[in-house]
């Protein structure tokens, strides 16, 4: 598919922009490669899968590649640049992606499940940013569940984070491994966190074994199970503000996304608050990105398909640090 420029109406403030209205696209990650901003989205369509509690409805089968050069600029859509088809190990449900670059090299990463029903994270290669992408044959060894998500730090380390609970599986693995009858910890217990590991070189493959991601509360404490308000559900993300490190996340059924602070890529985080308030529709995720001396907010919601949870517009919006690096909470307009 040629690309396909469209404008629709500019960021402004305490408002929040479409950025496509010819397809429906959501977990938006966001990155700017040599003063371009592309956009990382899921590309949902109507499969006319039944609604289930494990997401079977989210059946999206390719990705596309969003770009803008001006935040209010017009938005070229680059694809499809990659298709389930052409993934040898995966069979269905392409949900939330991200990319990451090392020189001339740009890797897709996404979520598949194989024909088995398990979700594996997989990587795409090309030598443009907006590809096409091509898939390795295997899924990334020692990453699995959902939501993919890369900092590429300061000192030249990519670090994938991964992991989402209920549909996305994480509460399944112990120590890397999958097993139907684990669950999701008692509500007293320590809430599970999203999976980290730095990558490799290649950054095709992971440079050592995932560890868990740990949440503090404001004494020190790992949030709880039970703390459904603050707890991490899915869709982890990382960026570097004044020198710290910021992890955000959505909280899944109680539908916030909330953020933490740390010194290291590893965490541990301390709960800090929220970044962005309940959308329409059941899911909400995001990446936050500073382009042209803004910090911008990408989001989705099912507005514009009345609340169909599974049709999703991504967003975007100015997103402000405070002067002590606090993020001001965004309410959607
Ligand atoms: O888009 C499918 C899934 O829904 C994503 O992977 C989750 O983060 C949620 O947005």
């Amino acid at each position: 598919m040629s690309p396909d420029a469209q404008t629709t109406p500019p960021v402004a403030p305490g408002t929040a922009r479409v950025l496509a209205t010819h397809l429906y696209t959501a977990d938006p990650s966001a990155r700017v490669f040599d003063g371009t901003l592309y956009v990382y989205p899921s590309h949902d369509i109507d499969a006319g899968v039944p609604e289930d509690d494990t997401g079977e409805h989210f059946a999206m089968e390719d990705y596309h590649v969003l770009s803008l050069t001006d935040p209010d600029g017009p938005v070229t859509d680059h694809g499809p640049v990659l298709h389930v088809r052409d993934v040898p190990w995966a069979d269905r449900q392409m949900w939330a992606p991200d990319a990451a670059r090392s020189g001339d090299r740009y890797v897709l990463y996404f979520p598949a499940k194989t024909a088995e029903g398990l979700f594996r994270i997989g990587a795409a290669v090309a030598d443009s940013p907006v590809g096409p992408f091509t898939p390795e044959p295997e899924p990334i060894a020692g990453a699995y569940s959902i939501d993919p998500a890369v900092l590429a730090d300061d000192d030249g380390a990519h670090y994938l984070y991964f992991g989402g609970i209920w549909g996305g599986q994480l509460q399944k693995y112990r120590d890397d491994v999958f097993g139907e009858a684990h669950d999701e910890p008692a509500p007293d217990q320590p809430a599970l966190g999203p999976r980290v590991a730095r990558l490799g070189a290649d950054l095709t493959s992971l440079a050592e074994p995932s560890r868990e991601v740990v949440i503090l509360d404001e004494d020190g404490v790992p949030l709880r199970a039970g703390d459904h308000d603050r707890r991490f559900f899915e869709g982890a993300w990382v960026h570097r503000h004044a020198g710290r490190y910021h992890l955000s996340w959505s909280t899944g059924d109680t539908h916030l996304i909330c953020y933490a602070t740390g010194d290291s890529p590893y965490g541990p985080f301390t709960y800090a608050g929220v970044v962005l308030t309940p959308v329409p529709g059941w899911t909400t995720q995001h990446s936050i990105v500073e382009f042209g001396g803004r910090w911008l907010l990408f989001f989705h919601d099912a507005s514009r398909s009345g609340g169909r949870t599974h049709l999703r517009t991504v967003k975007v919006t100015e997103l402000e640090h405070d002067d002590q690096g606090r993020i001001r909470t965004v309410t959607p307009g």
